[in-house]
């Protein structure tokens, strides 16, 4: 073999290995066991792998394919398990992509939160209208990527309930989330009318403090921490892809825990 050659085969060896890390199982192991080759991802991803950009753009599709399998295999249905109020975490971790330094203080009286897209009425909700939709709670496990969990109890309103006074579009494939913070995520619908989707305004039994996102946050126990917004400020439901503040930088979109 000569050299060129060989270190050709040993790149295509290492972008081989990063889309199979890029998939979870069992579709990781699906295509182990069909023996992924390169020649077989650009098929895949219709990238034509000729250059560092393809090649990082074909990893963006597996990992939206990724998304794909995941969402396919989520079982709206199925509930995350839920624990005694004695198993609460405290203090809770804060996390942010700064330090708490910089949480953001949203004030109360001049506070709407912002409706837009696939909604019929767009009419924007002062924190008291928030209150006055029935609540409930929850005493769930947050799971973050960075390697801990922490079981929290959270009370607001059912998004599924929320979303259906305003009238969104339940047919539209993603709910879009903009933050008090530069932080911004999306969801797919399925999980935006989980049952244990919430739209929380407590922590604890107490006004959400502003390290865990006041004046509210979208709570999802069946996804990883990064998928759940603090500091909503404006809420929008489309069908284009909306991204968000770590999937953007290559965390997968559909993040299931
Ligand atoms: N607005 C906003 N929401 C956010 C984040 C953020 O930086 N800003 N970080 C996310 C991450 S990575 C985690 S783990 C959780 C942390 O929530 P906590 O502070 O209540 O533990 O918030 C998520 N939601
Ligand atoms: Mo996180």
């Amino acid at each position: 073999m000569t050299e060129k050659k060989r270190i050709q085969t040993l790149d295509e060896q290492v972008i081989v290995r990063e889309a199979l890390q890029a998939l979870p199982e069992p579709s990781r192991r699906l295509f182990l066991r069909h023996g992924l080759t390169l020649g077989g991802l650009s098929l895949l991803t219709g990238c034509s792998l000729s250059d560092d950009a393809s090649v990082g753009n074909m990893l963006q599709k597996v990992s939206r394919f990724n998304d794909k399998v995941q969402a396919w295999l989520f079982d709206p249905n199925r509930l995350a398990p839920t624990y005694p109020d004695s198993m609460i975490t405290r203090p809770f971790p804060f996390n942010a992509y700064y330090g708490p330094e910089r949480i953001p203080h949203v004030a109360a009286d001049d506070f709407r939160l912002e409706l837009s897209g696939l909604i019929a009425d767009r009419r924007p909700w002062s924190l008291t209208e928030l209150y006055q939709l029935p609540q409930t709670s929850q005493v769930t496990r947050h799971i973050c990527v960075e390697g801990w969990s922490a079981i929290g109890k959270w009370g607001g309103v059912t998004f599924s309930t929320f979303l259906k006074r305003i009238g969104a579009d339940l047919t539209a494939k993603y709910v879009g989330f903009r933050c008090a913070d530069d932080y911004y995520t999306s969801i797919d619908m399925p999980t935006a009318l989980h049952a244990q989707t919430q739209l929380s305004f407590t922590w604890d039994g107490q006004v959400l403090p502003p390290e865990y996102g006041y004046p509210m946050k979208l709570r999802m126990p069946t996804k990883l921490g990064y998928k759940n917004p603090k500091h909503i400020r404006a809420i929008f439901v489309t069908n284009t892809y909306p991204g968000g503040y770590w999937e953007d930088q290559g965390y997968n979109w559909f993040g299931g825990s």
